[in-house]
């Protein structure tokens, strides 16, 4: 593929792009990925390809629940392995928590690929793979519905980034608080989940690393204190006051 100039005005965005496609070259990512790519993109635009205040807030409250929970797993698909493999590694190792693969787009081979990109990038276990033993999640058909045994199964909280509304809402009633990245804020998973950060996962990830690593040494009343003051319904209704400030900047100017 061509090299992208540096000095080009969308040069991080054409950079996602490149590893987005190449990773569908290789088959890792679906070619719905491609597209569910795209229309991240767009919502980027809207956001000013920047963390907004509200997302800073989300961030907190997820690394918040995160460490307060017994069982947190994070599930993984294409879109996320090809953008943030090595970050999704760093927070599970963080929190302790499994990496598990889901794909709506499940085949053999594209579940190998992703176990090895993850185990490459240093994970020690990765759920979800192929010869492992599943129970089927209520409300949810095909390979979505597989939850190992070991890891979202028996989750009680599960960090779902880039994901559809209905597995959110089938992971909400099996019990699971359900928190997700998702920069569409009008989104039913962003409207579902118990936690949406509206972010580029590329951004979000690190900075939730951070948070999680900040959080680690304060007192569990106090991060019980930060998830209760968390709206998340209030949260989005800022996240869209944000992108509908902007379209108003953009006009008067
Ligand atoms: O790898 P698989 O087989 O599990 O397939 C994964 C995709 C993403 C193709 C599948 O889950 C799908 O079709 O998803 P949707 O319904 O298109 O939703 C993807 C959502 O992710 C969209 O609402 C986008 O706004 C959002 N999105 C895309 N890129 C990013 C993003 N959110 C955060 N960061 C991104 N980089």
């Amino acid at each position: 593929m061509q090299d992208i100039p540096q000095n080009h005005p969308r040069y991080h965005s054409l950079i996602l792009r490149k590893k987005i496609s190449e990773a569908h070259k290789n088959g890792v990512l679906a070619e719905s990925g491609l597209i569910a790519h795209g229309r991240g993109e767009a919502f980027d635009y809207l956001l000013g390809e920047k963390t907004i205040p509200p997302a800073k807030k989300a961030i907190e409250a997820a690394a918040t629940q995160l460490l307060l929970a017994k069982h947190p797993v994070i599930s993984v698909n294409g879109n996320t392995t090809a953008l943030s493999a090595r970050e999704v590694v760093q927070l599970s190792s963080e929190i302790e928590a499994p990496l598990e693969i889901n794909l709506f787009y499940r085949t053999p081979d594209r579940v190998d690929k992703i176990e090895k990109i993850l185990k490459n990038n240093g994970a020690k276990k990765v759920l979800g793979s192929i010869n492992q033993k599943y129970l089927p999640l209520n409300g949810l058909e095909g390979p979505r519905s597989l939850a190992s045994m070991e890891g979202i199964y028996q989750a009680d909280v599960v960090l779902v980034p880039l994901e559809d509304g209905d597995r959110v809402q089938a992971l909400q009633d099996n019990g699971k608080t359900v928190i997700t990245v998702e920069l569409n804020p009008i989104s039913r998973t962003a409207k579902t989940s118990s936690i949406t950060i509206v972010d580029n996962l590329i951004r979000a990830l690190p900075l939730l690393i951070k948070q999680v690593q900040k959080l680690k040494v304060q007192e569990r009343s106090r991060l019980v204190e930060i998830v209760e003051k968390f709206d998340n319904q209030e949260n989005l209704k800022k996240s869209l006051e944000f992108i509908l400030a902007d379209f108003k900047d953009s006009v008067r100017s």
